[in-house]
């Protein structure tokens, strides 16, 4: 959409290549983790499996890997494996939940129909409550480790997840998106109606974006600061991925995105394109994406893939 994608270094894979080899590692261990009968009940199984092994970017588990690789080179990716595993379960069971029709009522999602729609209402809910749950049991067991350092490290994570997934976070985000919004009121006061619009985001979407980035520090045995230049990056990069799914949803098409285009407008959603306009969301993507490559730089970490990762989200086209 914007501008090419950050060139990779010498001797490094491609982008494309590093996404594609990272998704195919995660869905092999999404597979691993996910519960199986006799433990579980088949049709609970095979509803989780449906709604997790559909596909998607995988953007959440990439990036935690992405950032464990730009922190510890040598381990940090099988050590945040389980970490980028158990946000794409708990990022999946808030799809099968936000589809629902109690919340969006939807009957698309990559690609394919919902979870509802193919298993019923039931089903689909305890499907995302299963997703949930076992995706702390994930978090809490996995990498096996006596070292207390990496117990720490699991620690820490397991609640900077539980925050990013949260009443603060995600689901506070979600209870914010439902509230009835004035319409009118907004158009008058655009500087509050764009506030409020980012507030939500920041904690809808953002929130598990920075949790995603933030377990892979931690789980690459971070230091502080780092952790916080990686936090910064990420809000920045969720605020930029939220703009440009705005843009989508006006601008994309059904078949590409995997999910119904055009639903904002016709629920009568207060957007970025409704509120600033095409050209202007256009501009505060792009602003975005410049801040969390900032942020980067601020924070030391110019290696790896967090730049490019960066410019891909800007320039997705589903
Ligand atoms: C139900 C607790 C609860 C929360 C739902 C994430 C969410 C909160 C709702 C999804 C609705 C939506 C369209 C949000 C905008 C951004 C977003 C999270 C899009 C979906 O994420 P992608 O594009 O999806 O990463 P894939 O399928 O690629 O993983």
């Amino acid at each position: 959409m914007i501008r090419p994608a950050a060139p990779e270094a010498a001797g490094e894979q491609p982008l494309a290549a590093y996404l594609q080899a990272r998704r195919a590692e995660v869905e092999d261990a999404l597979d691993r983790y996910l519960p199986v009968t006799p433990d579980c009940p088949e049709p609970l199984a095979e509803a989780m499996r449906y709604s997790l092994l559909a596909g998607g970017k995988r953007l959440r588990p990439v990036l935690t890997l992405a950032t464990a690789d730009a922190i510890d080179p040598d381990r940090g990716a099988a050590l945040a494996m389980p970490a980028a595993c158990a946000i794409e379960m708990i990022h999946t069971y808030s799809l099968v939940h936000d589809d629902l029709p109690a919340m969006d009522d939807d009957s698309l999602r990559r690609g394919r129909p919902t979870v509802h729609v193919a298993y019923g209402e039931a089903m689909a809910i305890l499907a995302g409550d299963g997703l949930l749950t076992e995706a702390f049991r994930v978090l809490a067991r996995w990498p096996v480790t006596d070292d207390p350092a990496v117990v720490d490290r699991k620690l820490r994570t397991v609640e900077r997840v539980a925050a990013g997934a949260g009443a603060g976070g995600m689901v506070g985000g979600q209870v914010l998106d439902i509230q009835p919004v004035d319409a009118a009121a907004a158009r008058r006061q655009p500087a509050a109606a764009r506030a409020a619009l980012r507030a939500m985001h920041e904690r809808k979407t953002g929130a598990l974006i920075r949790a995603a980035a933030g377990a892979g520090a931690i789980m690459a045995g971070a230091d502080k600061a780092t952790i916080a230049a990686v936090d910064a990056y990420a809000a920045h990069l969720g605020l930029g991925f939220q703009i440009v799914d705005d843009i989508l949803d006006v601008e994309g098409d059904t078949a590409a995105l995997g999910k119904t285009a055009g639903k904002d407008e016709a629920a009568g959603k207060v957007t970025y394109p409704s509120l600033v306009g095409l050209e202007q969301s256009r501009v505060l993507a792009a602003g975005a994406i410049g801040d969390a490559r900032r942020a980067l730089r601020a924070g030391g970490l110019k290696g790896g893939r967090l730049a490019a990762i960066a410019d891909w989200v800007l320039a997705r086209t589903n």
